[in-house]
């Protein structure tokens, strides 16, 4: 059998009459439709096919108009000329500026695939050439990430230690899930799905006689196939209804002293807050209520259960993509501290069941094969989401993770994997930023709307025409990926393009050492190999692990505990923290002085949601969730995509309240706006939100049009502000966005999303 893998699960090739087909991989219970129609002539028709070269920039060089970047025709040229192009700008800036005035931070999801993963080849090649300014953390676990290794482990620790479904099924009694468990969004995970096994993790809990509660905005996140409570919280509230059920706890004198004092450092500073001690502030349900919009005695009810039951408590990712992220995050481990489950089965807290299938796994640990970047010779480094910030102010200084840096001097923006006009906050203000690099290289695929805003672009393949190890640490799958159809066009896959660059600056030895493509996976394979075994996990050569297709790691399945060995002798089993324990105070933290995140959880209003003066104007608060239909903006012009649109455009959802008050109808075109910008979407009435939230999901083609200043195809970060979670962090805070909902005034303009760029012939 031939497959094919990516982010959202193994795929088997058919041979038909017609050409290859993809068809679900027939192990996996609950396959994801996404990648069905990767072959689809919708996306063929939008690859990226020869380089090409942005007209002004070609004619005038770098830097020549740069506010044309998007707006003004490529000019197709040959590879040779291209690598040529980029090689002579790299010399040109590295010499003039130093590497530190090159960006390769490069941030996203590209393949999955071992070899092929364009984040490793990029950073490998521009070490290569000197360096690069790096990135720090992710869009995902802005603030986690930052937070999470102060206080009890890194979140990548955390992420491969969560106990796993059978142990919830048989333990758990309650589980209170904050943002859900979202199956639409564990149909992915970073490297690729093998079975996909929440929804089944989900249902055989609920069979067992689980009782599930889902504190959200939105109803439709936690599906078990049984009765799920509801608890309709405004969004951004979580740490204030967080902290009234720990004063409950508290209150009833049920905090598990014992596990506070052996496992944990800091109990009596967080419980001289929570009573008010410290600030003549009780953290009651009476007081949480206002903020969280939940009556105390649902929140009183709640927290009886939690203290009667075996409670696993959940926390989405997206509340700590938010103002103050950190702070859901840490009362949450908190909490689950208070209760004193923390290390016994189904039990404690889980960081994003649901956020990723990876999260309740029983696989093996076993890290995958990877390609060796090499040592970057530039120390200046961003926070991922501070790119906007860093294009408009170099030389700024800012906070990160207690130190003090400043913002470099970009020239030269080298991108492959990634689409920052999908992922960036605020996309108007990265099209301004946008305007100050000198040049902007991109590798892509599809003439996405960051390729449209290049001056360089280079055709790369997609998995679908490369030969790759498949491998995702929990997933349990190591699969050979094999080309489906031949290279489209002129496309090359990101090391041979690199490679022929490297060969025009002199360092193609130190890129390629001499390997071909081939050459490096037969190499990684063995590498890994080695490494297995030390493990106790016999793989088999690289040329029968490629004829069998796939390797299936089941055998080496555990029953895992999150933090039991911990939790059993903490002096043998210590955390990685300054304390070995979990801090619930933070020493580290308030020695770092910031005023947005101080040494324990605490509630700080959000600077925009329900609660703050803009609610006046823009009273909506607008969540921009991970979409159902695609992984991120990928493959977003694909048939799967397309058919959850509404007359082509993103989806909003909207309760019948809002859409009355507003009179607004069913499947009409609307503007959500605020002072940030303006965008159209389809209204989808629903339910599924509380009044006074909207839901518009990530990835739909930036499409913005200049002649009316309007986005025109639903996509969110036409909206959602630029800010950092906290100077701690500076993380993403996306889900902090505030808009209102109206009827386009005059004719409203058909999205352009998926229309080429215009192309001028050579002068
Ligand atoms: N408002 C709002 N914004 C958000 C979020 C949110 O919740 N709300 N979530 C954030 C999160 S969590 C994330 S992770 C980011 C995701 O942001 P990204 O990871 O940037 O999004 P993708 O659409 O996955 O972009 C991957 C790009 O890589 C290209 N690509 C795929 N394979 C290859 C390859 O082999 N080589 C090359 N050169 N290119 C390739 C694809 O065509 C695609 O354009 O978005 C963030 N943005
Ligand atoms: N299909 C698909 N799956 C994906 C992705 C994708 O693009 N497509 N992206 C992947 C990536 S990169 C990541 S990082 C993960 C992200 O995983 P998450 O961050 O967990 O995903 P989201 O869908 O943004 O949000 C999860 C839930 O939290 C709810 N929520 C939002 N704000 C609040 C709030 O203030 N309070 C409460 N209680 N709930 C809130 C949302 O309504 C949503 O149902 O998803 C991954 N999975
Ligand atoms: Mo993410």
């Amino acid at each position: 059998m031939r497959y094919t893998a990516a982010h959202w699960g193994i795929y088997e090739v058919a041979e038909t009459p017609k050409g290859p087909r993809l068809q679900p991989f027939r192990e996996d219970p609950d396959a994801s439709p996404i990648g069905l129609h990767q072959l689809a002539p919708e996306l063929m028709a939008l690859r990226v096919k020869r380089p090409a070269i942005r007209r002004s920039w070609l004619e005038g060089g770098p830097g020549a108009a740069p506010e044309l970047r998007g707006r003004e025709p490529f000019v197709e040229v040959s590879w040779d000329e291209a690598a040529r192009l980029v090689a002579t700008d790299i010399d040109r800036v590295r010499k003039a500026h130093g590497n530190a005035a090159i960006f390769g931070g490069s941030y996203g999801w590209a393949s999955a695939g071992r070899f092929h993963h364009a984040q490793s080849q990029i950073h490998r090649f521009l070490n290569c050439t000197g360096g690069y300014v790096a990135h720090r953390d992710s869009y995902s676990l802005g603030a986690a990430r930052v937070l999470m290794p102060h206080i009890v482990a890194g979140m990548d620790t955390l992420m491969k230690d969560h106990t796993c479904w059978k142990v919830l099924a048989e333990h758990c009694e309650l589980f209170v899930a904050f943002g859900g468990v979202p199956a639409k969004n564990a149909q992915i995970a970073s490297g690729g799905v093998g079975r996909h096994q929440v929804r089944a993790g989900l249902r055989a809990m609920a069979g067992n006689g689980v009782e599930f509660v889902n504190v959200s905005p939105v109803s439709g996140n936690l599906e078990t196939g049984g009765p799920v409570q509801w608890i309709r919280i405004r969004p951004n509230g979580d740490t204030a209804m967080l902290l009234a059920l720990a004063y409950e706890v508290h209150r009833a004198g049920r905090h598990d002293l014992d596990f506070l004092q052996r496992c944990c450092v800091g109990w009596d500073k967080f419980e001289a807050y929570l009573t008010g001690a410290t600030d003549g502030i009780a953290k009651t349900p009476d007081w949480a209520a206002p903020l969280c919009q939940v009556a105390p005695e649902v929140i009183r009810a709640l927290a009886t259960k939690m203290m009667a039951k075996r409670t696993m408590i959940n926390i989405a990712w997206a509340l700590q993509r938010a103002d103050h992220g950190e702070q859901p995050f840490w009362m949450t481990v908190t909490l689950a501290a208070m209760l004193g489950q923390i290390g016994l089965p189904g039990g404690g807290f889980g960081l994003g069941y649901g956020a990723e299938n990876t999260m309740g796994s029983p696989h093996a640990r076993l890290s995958g094969p990877s390609l060796p970047q090499g040592r970057n010779g530039v120390s200046k480094f961003i926070p991922v989401a501070r790119i906007a910030d860093m294009l408009l102010n170099p030389g700024a200084p800012f906070r990160y993770n207690g130190g003090t840096y400043t913002y470099p001097d970009i020239r030269l923006v080298y991108w492959a994997g990634g689409n920052p006009f999908h992922h960036h906050q605020d996309l108007a203000r990265l099209d301004m930023a946008w305007r100050k690099p000198e040049t902007i290289v991109v590798h892509e695929q599809f003439w996405t709307p960051t390729a449209k805003r290049a001056d360089i672009v280079l055709p790369i393949t997609t998995a679908l025409e490369r030969e790759d190890i498949s491998y995702a640490t929990l997933e349990g799958m190591l699969v050979a990926s094999r080309p489906v159809i031949p290279p489209v066009g002129e496309a090359l896959d990101d090391y041979e393009a690199f490679r022929r660059i490297a060969a025009v600056l002199g360092c193609e030895e130190a890129f390629t050492e001499g390997r071909t493509g081939e050459a490096w996976q037969r190499h990684l394979y063995d590498v890994m190999r080695q490494s297995w075994s030390a493990h106790g996990v016999e793989l088999p050569d690289f040329a029968t692990f490629r004829d069998r297709g796939k390797i299936d790691l089941a055998a080496h399945d555990v029953d895992r505990v999150m933090l039991a060995e911990f939790r059993a002798d903490p002096q043998a089993h210590p955390l990685p923290t300054p304390s070995g324990k979990i801090e619930i105070f933070s020493e580290t933290i308030a020695g770092f002085d910031i005023p947005d995140c101080p040494g324990h959880a605490v509630w700080i209003e959000p600077r925009e949601w329900h609660g703050s003066a803009g609610a006046a104007r823009y009273p909506l608060h607008l969540i921009s969730d991970q979409p159902e239909r695609r992984l991120h903006s990928q493959l977003d012009p694909s048939p799967h995509s397309r058919a959850g649109k509404v007359d082509g455009r993103e989806p909003l959802i909207m309760h019948p309240f809002d859409a009355a008050a507003r009179g607004l109808c069913e499947g009409e075109p609307v503007e959500v706006y605020n002072d940030r910008g303006r965008c159209l979407a389809g209204l989808k009435i629903s339910g599924e939100v509380i009044p006074g939230v909207v839901r518009l999901s990530t990835g739909g083609w930036y499409d913005f049009d200049h002649a009316s200043g309007q986005e025109r195809h639903g996509n969110p970060n036409a909206l959602t502000a630029d800010r950092p979670a906290s100077g701690l962090s500076q993380g993403c805070s996306a889900h902090s966005c505030l808009v209102e909902v109206r009827r386009p005034e005059g004719p409203v303009c058909a999205p352009r999303a998926f229309d080429l760029p215009t192309f001028a012939p050579r002068l």
